[in-house]
């Protein structure tokens, strides 16, 4: 409460945001615009968690950086200033120019940002062309965007997804056919344990600690692994209850707590399955009932037998060694997963973002399946995703890839010649802005430059693109590397009002359950020269594209119902009755067909894999390099810094510091507060460095380090990338550590 109350103060926001907060993930209401958890049909008074209203606070904020802001600081003088001191700056007011030779933004009409975009992108080859979303906007603007990038002749869509949950995408698909999670919000009541792994719910997804809570009230068995004791996995005071609050009473969640190394949990999901294959075994030869359920495996999978041969050849001195954790736990963890009729597992960050990620979620699946535990209540997969809409927007065909697109639906219905060769992802995409074979980078949304590895090969590249243009609410580092023409253009955001030739507009969403709902906007707009995100993609697409009796941009802005239509028409199953649906209360559902035990996978199994690696870090360990996590604080959002303060880990008032074991820091000669560099150590010509972090002395196993992104992206290697999926391996990144000169 304090914090927001600090926010709200600093943003100099009105009553306004006051009852914007008591609209925020209600039926009828806007979505929040900070993570992607469900939002319940019967939500909670205040249905928002300290993370939710500080974005609130942050899109409603009473400053504004206007062309005024811009003729009294060049762009050269602001590449100075921090991440917070920029979007600090308040929201962008009127579409802007870059003018290089007063090195400033200065202020165009829309009209003539359309055309220059539009004259500039006929001169291109399409497919030079970058297509970025960053997983917020809408799906009615997604839509709009892929079927612009696609009929300029661009399949180079990649979003944030490509940094975050697409090892998901690929890992859950090819194990069981389904490329998202399996549980709805309600298996959250049916479950008897959870599998927690890598996931930071007290800050990332804060509203999740509400069915965490009541899970542990109810005895649900609660079994984390993350290499830091977080907070909000550990207890949890309820801000809503107020006998909680004025007590300092709390609820224990975690019923164990295993730290295990970064990179380790492929080793500590074997050790669990060594345990309960083994106890299987047993129960076999004494002619006890089986733990493993036989039939489903039977009935429902392929590839046990190579699984557990694999699980039995595998010794507890290498688990223990890959995992860091001693056999003993696992085996508590294992009697956990055996004693249980309905195990959901959860997963964030700490098992995509390594180079053996798929191994990671291949491993967790193959435990999954040993005891049926997906298709039927209160078991299944909970990857709890990113922005709140990322999931939405791979879902309206904002992809790279060819195959997840319907491109002859979209043929027929537009009557144009979709790209068939795949596109860029995000590393892709990296690689060809730093080789020159990139030409342009359009961006809906985000921060991509400042979000991706090797920031310091980025920046100057992304400065020889021919165009660069940014549709964006606030300024953000990325702006502030224009290419040869560059254009900034404001949007409305999602708690605003959004007022169409139609009248007030809604749009919609899709949460981590694969649920869709809608949401509209009442506060009133930042500035009246903001376009919607809608209107500003058909602005570019008419300028751009040559016109199609098909695609009638104007009245798809004039009436996003109309959108809907359209998506409805592309998607026919998933999006039925769309306009319809899009007010259930809760949302309604997409359909996922795991859910039914439907495996849409190459064998129509779903599949066991044998993990290629035990250790998910993608490189060998050497005296001196540690694996590196980069991590979020409690006052940011992702690139968005709101302040300096990480509460739940004890910092105050800087995020220039580094997490490491009190004996790591002995060995290395280190006392508490002693600045440091981290030094990139991938092997090579190594000058990637972050210098002067203090050291902080904390709980994270030998070997680990934990630090703050995007500050240490300068130090990982573009290559340096999870396999098949393409994912920057941001949890275990190869550092050395120097004492600061
Ligand atoms: N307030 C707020 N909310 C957010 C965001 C935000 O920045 N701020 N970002 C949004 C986005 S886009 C996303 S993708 C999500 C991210 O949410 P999370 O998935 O929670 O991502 P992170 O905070 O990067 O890291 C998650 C956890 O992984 C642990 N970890 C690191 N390495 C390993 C490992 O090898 N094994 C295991 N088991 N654990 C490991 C870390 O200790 C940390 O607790 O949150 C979304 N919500
Ligand atoms: N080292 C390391 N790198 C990481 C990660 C990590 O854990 N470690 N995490 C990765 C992950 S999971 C992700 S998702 C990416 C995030 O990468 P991005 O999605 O590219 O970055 P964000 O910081 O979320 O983008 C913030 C900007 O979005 C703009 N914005 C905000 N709201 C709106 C809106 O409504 N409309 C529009 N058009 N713009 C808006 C604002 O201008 C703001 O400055 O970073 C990835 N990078
Ligand atoms: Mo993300």
């Amino acid at each position: 409460m304090k914090s927001v109350a600090e926010i709200n103060i600093r943003e100099k926001v009105g009553v306004e945001t006051a009852r914007e907060l008591t609209r925020q993930n209600k039926p009828g209401g806007f979505m929040c615009v900070s993570c992607a958890w469900g939002k319940p049909a019967h939500p909670h008074i205040a249905e928002f968690c300290e993370n939710g209203a500080k974005a609130t606070a942050w899109e409603l904020t009473s400053f504004r950086t206007t062309p005024d802001f811009f003729t009294q600081h060049t762009v050269t003088e602001l590449r100075n200033w921090k991440d917070y001191d920029l979007e600090q700056a308040g929201r962008l007011t009127h579409p802007l120019k870059y003018d290089a030779n007063s090195d400033r933004y200065v202020a165009v009409s829309w009209a003539e940002a359309f055309a220059d975009i539009g004259a500039h992108l006929k001169t291109y080859d399409p497919t030079k062309v970058v297509f970025y979303a960053s997983g917020r906007a809408s799906l009615e603007t997604s839509y709009m965007w892929a079927l612009m990038a696609r009929m300029y002749g661009s399949q180079n869509l990649p979003d944030s997804s490509n940094m975050c949950h697409e090892t998901t995408s690929v890992g859950l698909k090819s194990a069981i056919g389904s490329p998202v999670g399996t549980i709805h919000l309600s298996d959250y009541d049916q479950c008897d344990a959870i599998f927690y792994f890598g996931q930071n719910p007290g800050v990332n997804s804060p509203r999740f600690l509400h069915p965490l809570r009541a899970c542990a009230k109810r005895g649900v068995e609660i079994v984390v692994f993350n290499p830091l004791k977080e907070r909000g996995l550990e207890r949890f005071t309820d801000p809503q209850n107020p006998i909680e609050m004025a007590t300092g009473k709390s609820t224990p969640i975690a019923t164990q707590y295993h730290q295990v190394k970064t990179g380790g949990d492929i080793a500590a999901l074997m050790g669990i399955c060594k345990y309960v294959i083994a106890a299987d075994d047993q129960c076999q030869r004494i002619g006890a009932p089986a733990i493993l359920d036989h039939a489903f495996i039977a009935e429902h999978t392929t590839g046990f037998e190579a699984f557990a041969d694999k699980v039995r050849a595998t010794g507890w001195d290498e688990i223990e060694r890959e995992s860091g954790l001693a056999r003993n736990d696992l085996e508590a963890a294992g009697a956990v997963y055996v004693k249980s009729k309905r195990v959901i597992c959860v997963y964030g960050m700490g098992l995509t973002q390594h180079v053996h990620g798929i191994d990671n979620l291949h491993t967790l699946v193959n435990l999954m399946l040993l005891r049926g535990n997906v298709g039927k209540p209160g078991a299944g997969f909970g990857p709890v995703r990113g922005h709140s809409n990322v999931q939405g927007q791979r879902t309206v065909g904002i992809t790279e890839k060819p195959e997840l697109a319907p491109l002859d639906i979209l043929k027929d219905l537009y009557d144009f010649e979709p790209p068939r060769e795949k596109g860029w992802d995000t590393v892709a995409a990296c690689e060809h802005i730093v080789d020159g074979t990139a030409r342009a980078f359009i961006g809906l949304g985000g921060n991509l430059a400042r979000a991706v590895p090797d920031t310091a090969a980025i920046e100057p590249a992304w400065q020889q693109l021919d165009l660069t243009v940014s549709i964006a609410t606030k300024l953000n580092r990325t702006h502030l590397l224009p290419g040869r023409t560059c254009y900034l253009l404001p949007c409305l955001g999602r708690i605003e009002t959004d007022e169409q030739a139609s009248g007030p507009q809604a749009v919609t969403m899709e949460d981590s359950f694969s649920r869709i709902y809608g949401s509209r906007g009442r506060a009133t707009p930042a500035a009246e020269t903001l376009l919607s995100e809608p209107a500003i993609v058909a602005g570019i697409a008419k300028a751009t594209i040559d016109p199609n009796p098909k695609v009638d941009w104007d009245a798809w802005v004039g009436n996003y119902a109309l959108i809907r239509d359209a998506i409805e028409a592309t998607y026919p199953d998933k999006f039925a009755r769309f306009n319809e649906r899009m007010w259930t209360p809760g949302g309604f559902w997409k359909g996922v067909p795991a859910t039914h035990r439907q495996w849409l996978t190459e064998s129509g199994r779903a599949e066991f894999n044998v993990p290629t690696a035990m250790n998910a870090s993608g490189f060998v360990d050497a005296p001196g390099r540690f694996r590196l996590m980069t991590l979020r604080s409690n006052d940011q959002f992702n690139t968005t810094i709101y302040g300096y303060h990480d509460r739940f880990r004890g910092i105050k008032g800087t995020r220039d510091i580094v997490f490491m074991n009190r004996a790591d820091m002995a060995e290395q000669g280190l006392a508490e507060h002693d600045l440091v560099d981290l030094v990139g150590d991938a092997g090579g010509n190594e000058n990637r460095r972050v210098a002067k972090l203090l050291v902080v002395p904390y709980d994270v196993p030998r070997g680990c380090l934990g630090a703050y992104y995007p500050e240490c992206n300068i130090l990982i290697p573009v290559t340096h990338k999870a396999e098949q999926s393409h994912v920057p391996a941001g949890k275990s990144v190869p550092v050395r550590v120097e004492k600061s000169s």
